[in-house]
């Protein structure tokens, strides 16, 4: 196993706060075991999520007092334009705060009620915005995408006949565009290959249907593809990009990942029509097309952050970085989902905690019990956010993956924190019979993982 070295030296620190495992028992309990409403000085290591977490380098900083704060066409935004143009290839670029807007106006401009998005899998902020819209969300993975056991290389994948069947069901009057999530976060961050892609495209071609990205994890994804795919060594990651966006007509991205900035985001059309139709309502709810509900500066961060997102030095120790703790917890013999994928590496909490029925919420149990034990902060991908009661039956439908997400924050922990968690996640492994299921106490009507609050079965 490799240890991976950081390319990049560290100029500023920010102090970590420790804390006992007294405290941590009593606020985890305070905050009806919900790990989203921790303090985050209550944590050790934040491993919730890899979005908006980034650290920026001395570039990004630089840029950031480059700031144009001109209500219209700021340099900035300029300067984005550009870089987006020249990595997505896309015609029209429309700037967002998060990914998120850029799927509300997507789906605000697209979707009429009672109509299908199939995906590889949505993400929860596209699901609830599809649903929030009257749409339907289908994820439309492949079989081996749904066994944390199974190695093949691109578990991400689209399944070509299922998504084949649904258009020759639904055609395309039911079916206004067809989603591609790279990486495909709530299935362990698994890429999806060029060769699927390609096939996506051409059969959603064939019956005049936009193809779409979710492209929040492109380069990542793009790096996979070169080191798993046939014919892809030789290449660039951005020629990788370039090809991979070729197949498509557009994409919603969050920036809050792959753009290595703490906010932003944006809408990518090829078609005039809809990028006219969602700027309009930009305007309305975000703000004027040249800054989309960000600062000039912070267009800036946001540009020089996707250039620097596809330095290959950086890509390879990333994606090894979250290998290298993904490997230690292999060895360990604990459960997780094979292999590795892009930003994160899942536990498998149905294997590691198999005395909990998932009406107990596995996922959330383990979560808990790292943040308790360790003051590791992780985030369920499991009952809590996806289980939900169908609509006309009412039984409650649970997802077949019942994991806890370990996402890796960009640049931000050495990899000797990565073996601080592999540590502590073998310490937690042996006392597992000890943790407890939950039970829901409290919860909204959306988006219910972000603010329900539990109590421990006793
Ligand atoms: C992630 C997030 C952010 C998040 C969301 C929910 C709970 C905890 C953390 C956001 C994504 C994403 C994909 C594939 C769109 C969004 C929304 N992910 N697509 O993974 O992963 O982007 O947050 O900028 O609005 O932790 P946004």
């Amino acid at each position: 196993m490799e240890f991976p070295a950081e390319p990049f030296k560290i100029k500023v620190v920010e102090p970590l706060h420790m804390s006992t495992r007294e405290e941590r028992a009593r606020l985890i309990q305070e905050v009806g075991y919900n790990v989203f409403n921790l303090p985050s000085e209550s944590i050790l290591i934040d491993l919730l999520t890899d979005s908006g977490t980034s650290a920026m380098s001395d570039n990004q900083w630089a840029g950031i007092s480059m700031g144009d704060e001109s209500y219209a066409g700021s340099r900035n935004y300029y300067n984005f334009e550009r870089t987006v143009r020249d990595i997505f290839g896309f015609q029209h670029i429309i700037p967002t705060h998060q990914g998120r807007m850029a799927e509300n106006l997507l789906f605000s401009i697209v979707l009429k009620p009672g109509q299908v998005i199939p995906n590889n899998t949505h993400f929860d902020t596209t699901r609830a915005n599809i649903e929030h819209k009257g749409g339907k969300a289908l994820d439309l993975i492949i079989d081996e995408g749904l066994d944390p056991n199974s190695e093949h290389p691109f578990k991400g994948n689209m399944h070509l006949e299922r998504l084949k069947d649904l258009i020759l069901e639904r055609g395309k009057e039911q079916i206004p565009l067809v989603m591609i999530t790279i990486t495909n976060n709530s299935a362990g961050g698994q890429p999806v290959s060029m060769d699927n892609i390609r096939e996506t495209s051409q059969l959603c071609h064939e019956h005049g249907i936009p193809l779409l990205f979710d492209a929040c994890r492109f380069a990542e994804n793009c790096f996979l593809i070169k080191e798993r795919e046939e014919g892809y060594s030789d290449k660039s990651v951005k020629e990788i990009a370039a090809e991979l966006f070729s197949l498509g007509q557009g994409c919603t991205m969050s920036a809050k990942k792959d753009g290595l900035v703490n906010i932003g985001g944006f809408l990518a059309l090829d078609s005039d029509l809809w990028t006219q139709q969602a700027t309009n309502l930009l305007i309305l709810i975000e703000g004027f097309p040249t800054y989309g509900g960000l600062a000039g500066r912070d267009l800036e961060a946001m540009s020089r952050g996707l250039q620097e997102v596809l330095n290959e030095d950086y890509l390879r120790f990333r994606i090894n970085q979250i290998r290298y703790l993904g490997e230690q917890l292999i060895s360990e013999g604990i459960p997780i989902v094979k292999p590795v994928g892009g930003h994160a590496v899942y536990l498998n909490a149905k294997e590691f905690l198999p005395h909990i029925p998932q009406e107990q919420f596995p996922g959330q149990a383990l979560t808990v019990a790292l943040y308790r034990e360790a003051g590791i902060r992780a985030v369920e991908i499991g009952s809590l956010m996806f289980a939900h009661e169908d609509e006309e039956t009412g039984e409650t439908h649970y997802p077949e993956l019942e994991l806890v997400r370990l996402a890796v924050p960009r640049r931000v922990y050495t990899s000797m924190h990565m073996n601080y968690v592999a540590k502590s996640i073998v310490g937690v492994y042996r006392n597992r019979d000890q943790i407890k299921g939950l039970r829901i106490v409290e919860e909204p009507p959306f988006l219910r993982h972000f603010s329900a609050r539990l109590e421990e079965v006793p």
